[in-house]
């Protein structure tokens, strides 16, 4: 734990009270979404300024104290988890958007801006930020590049990175990096930005981002699919593809629209009971192209690999039929789901599926299986719901000893241990399952260069040494 001397110099570098040591500021700031680890920060600090968070850093560097950032806290590997006496630095108080340019249509925004009220501004501008996903409401812009978020869109509008037009971050030594500054085109070596996003906070903080816009969509509409098995899906999805410009591809098992169902908040899509479901989004920006997405949805019905089907007809259907998707996260929180977040390239997905499904039922015959994900974009989400008696740590442990076996096919196939989650804590232990030893050390030596001694979120992506 940090020294009461050194927290005392702490408190100096701040606003008056923006030291937090109380019990429930400490649990608190000290955790994420994941509930591997219990949260033992010995302080946490909200800054307001960005000349503050660098004293931050200069004063770590002098205590040699860890620092663990904190947004929104609603990571999925532990990368905001600080158990091991580190100091939390907050990014609340640093929450405000500082500026719109319509020419560029970009927006300044600091680290803690939650990531809805950047898509409410896009929107009061005529505008879209296109990056989405279940936890927009209280995810913050800060965490978002620090892992990279992907989210629902990903098929049509890419990660994160894609709409970072520039950064201003806080490096490991305390020195203010300002990258790439908004610009288009700038080919002056290397882009240290893209090292930063998606680096979960071990190289410094993000503390400011200039975000792209997209123009807004026009009358996105959404079409609910019943499918007769896995193989299916993909059929489906080069169907459309083929025929439309998707702006989402997802979908999701029997099992996770019954959990959603069990809720008694959301319609059914329709009467037929499927054992999958893929939900797909596109523009119908003229009646040829709602025409064009039902006559291949009678295509796919003609070649078996739909049994059933909606498209919706309004706004409010539009929203019920997303949340039969983005409610599957929360609604299976309460089973203390063990989560893989893994990916192959699309091409691959069919023998990647049908392999991992089989491993899974062969080791986990007694715990529920809930399939869900981006199968758009190659990107699913495993989750093994933890059976109502059993102990978390043993149900994890039960989950773990099968890890091998997934992320063996997961290498077989090239794909990633993390689509879009991040490695934190709980996936660095199978970090080298998708990157070469080579890379590793790339890495770390990269981490050196910013965060030369080692302050900056320890123990994430990698282990400690
Ligand atoms: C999703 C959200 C977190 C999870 O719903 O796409 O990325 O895996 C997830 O439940
Ligand atoms: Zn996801």
């Amino acid at each position: 734990m940090t020294d009461p001397a050194a927290l005392a110099a702490l408190s100096t570098l701040v606003d008056a009270g923006k030291v937090l040591t109380d019990p429930v500021s400490l649990q608190a700031y000290g955790t994420d979404w994941t509930r591997h680890y219990a949260p033992a920060p010995s302080a946490v600090v909200l800054p307001r300024t960005i000349e503050q968070v660098q004293a931050i850093v200069r004063w770590a560097n002098r205590h040699q104290v860890a620092l663990v950032p904190s947004g929104g806290r609603t990571g999925l590997s532990a990368a905001a988890v600080a158990a091991h006496g580190e100091v939390v630095v907050a990014f609340d108080q640093m929450n405000q958007i500082l500026a719109f340019d319509a020419v560029d249509r970009t927006v300044v925004c600091q680290p803690g801006v939650i990531t809805q009220q950047l898509q409410r501004c896009a929107e009061e501008h005529g505008l879209y930020y296109p990056v989405d996903f279940a936890s927009s409401g209280s995810s913050q812009l800060g965490g978002n590049i620090g892992t990279n978020a992907g989210g629902i869109k990903v098929i049509r509008y890419g990660m994160t990175r894609n709409w970072v037009a520039g950064l201003k971050v806080v490096t490991g030594s305390g020195e203010l990096l300002e990258l790439n500054r908004g610009l288009m085109k700038n080919a002056t070596g290397y882009d240290l930005r893209q090292l930063f996003i998606g680096a979960e906070g071990t190289l410094g903080f993000v503390v400011e981002a200039t975000m792209r816009l997209e123009r807004a969509p026009r009358n996105l509409t959404a079409m609910v699919l019943g499918t007769p098995d896995f193989d299916a899906i993909m059929p489906v999805l080069h169907a459309f593809q083929g025929q439309l410009d998707l702006t989402a591809f997802e979908f999701f098992s029997d099992k996770g629209l019954a959990h959603i169902l069990a809720r008694g908040d959301v319609p059914a899509p329709f009467a037929t009971d499927c054992p999958f479901y893929a939900l797909l989004e596109f523009e119908a920006s003229t009646e040829d192209v709602a025409n064009q997405a039902l006559a291949t949805f009678e295509h796919c019905v003609e070649q078996g690999w739909v049994l059933d089907g909606v498209m919706s007809q309004s706004e409010t259907q539009l929203r019920n039929l997303w949340k039969l998707r983005e409610y599957l996260s929360e609604t299976i929180s309460h089973f203390t789901p063990y989560k893989n977040d893994i990916s192959v390239t699309v091409a691959k997905v069919p023998a990647f599926l049908r392999e991992i499904d089989a491993v899974v039922a062969q080791h986990y015959p007694d715990f529920e299986v809930v399939w869900y994900g981006h199968i758009g974009d190659g990107n699913l989400h495993l989750n093994i719901l933890k059976p109502g008696g059993m102990d978390k740590n043993e149900f994890f442990a039960r989950c773990a000893q099968v890890n091998q076996w997934v992320f063996e096919i997961v290498q077989r196939f090239d794909g990633s241990i993390s689509a879009e989650h991040g490695v934190g804590m709980t996936k660095r232990d199978y970090l080298h399952y998708s990157r070469s030893a080579e890379e590793i050390a790339c890495m770390k030596a990269i981490k050196a260069v910013f965060d030369p001694n080692g302050i900056m979120n320890p123990g994430k992506i990698f282990a400690p040494e």
